[in-house]
């Protein structure tokens, strides 16, 4: 095995009780900048009784509110900023349950935090100076792209931002720029790895040595197969765009879970049901508290992603607790191609159009290792039965709805009317023929 590199040393191996200090430290100062700064904040701690000066030790935590996002959409674009909007120097924003999105601001600072807290997970994985890294996660609004690109410039790699898609493309640039560090989804790696076989690319062509593959759930096998097909290593790593994005979390070489930067974020586990703080080991809801976020801070941020919380002795010599890897959600997101949908929002588009019916089902496969959506649409009887023409046109306006609305390219099938499965209790209009 490789051996263990750090990024910053001194953060990422210091002892238990330094680093409780500091959260707590860091914990109180953010509290008090956000009573001070966001009404929405102010008005919470209010409601639920407690004052920042409340908080004695990171136990008072749990006496704190969460923050879920639907409380980022109601205060939709700007109002969780705790700095004045001229102090903001980039803006991302994240898939909402319904209608409008998540804004998320970053300060001067905080890209500078988010660039050191990205390397220090490129180190954790292999990443080093010397590495050719191309970067296949897009770039633009999703966190991905700039989360890694920025990363790994602050390492001093030599990073090629070409974005996602065009597989051949990114074939012949791996090629030939010498590329030994290829960063996107788990899904896409394993699709470029099927395109390699199939083009009988042979492996000694290339130089790759490493990959870093995070955004959504990926199994065991899914990291066999693709280390096995490319050649290389291959980490998990974890964030969220609402938190900063890329950058939360990354396993290091020994691959036995993802170190959290803690002295950034504080993790907690808890019971989605009951909000209660679950002990340590115990799997359930992730929920962070930054401390060092600027623009944006977060008391108690539910993250609907399911994990375990633990302390070990890594190998690797961080001290950082890790999280196991993230499989499930509580909620009914879902991730295709790295990309978060929620069912309601397909549900609104489709609510625009004349002809259609309330129901519809959102199938899920895979061609390949890539992710596919098909979503069926119930029409009305005079509908179904007028011309093709207009069906076609029904067709091709609702598919384009979704993918603008989307950020993705979705297959829309039209069925009869009384077709589609109806629900006594809750529906369940996702059909998932993806294995993870
Ligand atoms: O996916 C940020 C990111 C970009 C992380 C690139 C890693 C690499 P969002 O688009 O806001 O941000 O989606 C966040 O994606 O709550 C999880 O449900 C899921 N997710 C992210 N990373 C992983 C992972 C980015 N490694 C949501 N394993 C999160 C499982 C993941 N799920």
């Amino acid at each position: 095995m490789e051996k263990h590199k750090i990024w910053d040393v001194e953060s990422e191996t210091m002892s238990r009780d330094r680093l409780e200090q500091f959260q707590l430290e860091r914990l109180q100062s953010t509290l008090n900048r956000v009573y001070r700064n966001v009404t929405f904040y102010r008005n919470r701690l209010e409601g639920a009784g407690v004052m920042p000066g409340d908080v004695h030790s990171l136990e008072d935590l749990e006496k704190l509110p969460f923050t879920t996002k639907e409380d980022l959409r109601d205060n939709y674009p700007y109002g969780m900023l705790a700095v004045p909007l001229r102090e903001v120097v980039r803006i991302h924003s994240s898939t909402g349950t319904t209608g409008k999105p998540t804004v998320i601001g970053y300060s001067r600072n905080d890209m500078d935090t988010w660039s050191e807290l990205v390397a220090r997970i490129l180190t954790a994985g292999g990443v080093t100076s010397e590495d050719v890294v191309q970067i296949a996660f897009g770039y633009g609004l999703f966190t991905g792209g700039f989360g890694l690109h920025y990363g790994a410039e602050r390492i001093g790699a030599s990073v090629i931002p070409v974005s996602s898609g065009n597989t051949r493309k990114q074939l012949m640039i791996m090629e030939d720029y010498r590329t030994t560090a290829l960063i996107c989804t788990p899904s896409y790696a394993h699709f470029i790895s099927e395109v390699i076989e199939e083009h009988h690319i042979e492996l000694g062509r290339l130089s790759l040595k490493r990959g870093l593959f995070g955004a959504e759930p990926w199994s065991e096998r899914m990291r066999v197969e693709i280390e096995g097909k490319l050649g290389i290593t291959a980490t998990d790593n974890y964030g969220l765009s609402e938190v900063m994005g890329p950058g939360v979390a990354g396993e290091c070489l020994e691959k036995s879970g993802l170190h959290l930067n803690e002295d950034h974020y504080i993790p907690e586990i808890i019971d989605p049901e009951t909000g209660r703080v679950l002990p340590i080991g115990e799997r359930g809801e992730l929920v962070i508290t930054t401390i060092t976020n600027e623009a944006m801070p977060l008391i108690r941020f539910r993250t609907r992603d399911l994990t375990r919380l633990y302390v070990d002795s890594c190998a690797c010599g961080r001290t950082l607790a890790k999280i196991e890897k993230v499989t499930g959600r509580t909620d009914d997101m879902i991730i295709i191609k790295g990309i978060n949908v929620f069912p309601s929002q397909v549900e609104q588009i489709l609510n625009q159009f004349e002809g259609i019916t309330p129901h519809y089902q959102i199938v899920l496969g895979r061609d390949g290792a890539l992710d596919t959506m098909e979503v069926l649409v119930e029409v009305h009887e005079n509908l179904f039965f007028d011309e093709m023409k207009k069906q076609r046109e029904l067709l091709d306006t609702v598919r384009e709805a979704l993918r603008s609305a989307l950020g993705l390219g979705v297959g829309v099938k039209l069925v009869e009317p009384k077709t589609l499965e109806r629900f006594q209790g809750k529906a369940d209009r996702v059909v998932d023929n993806r294995e993870i």
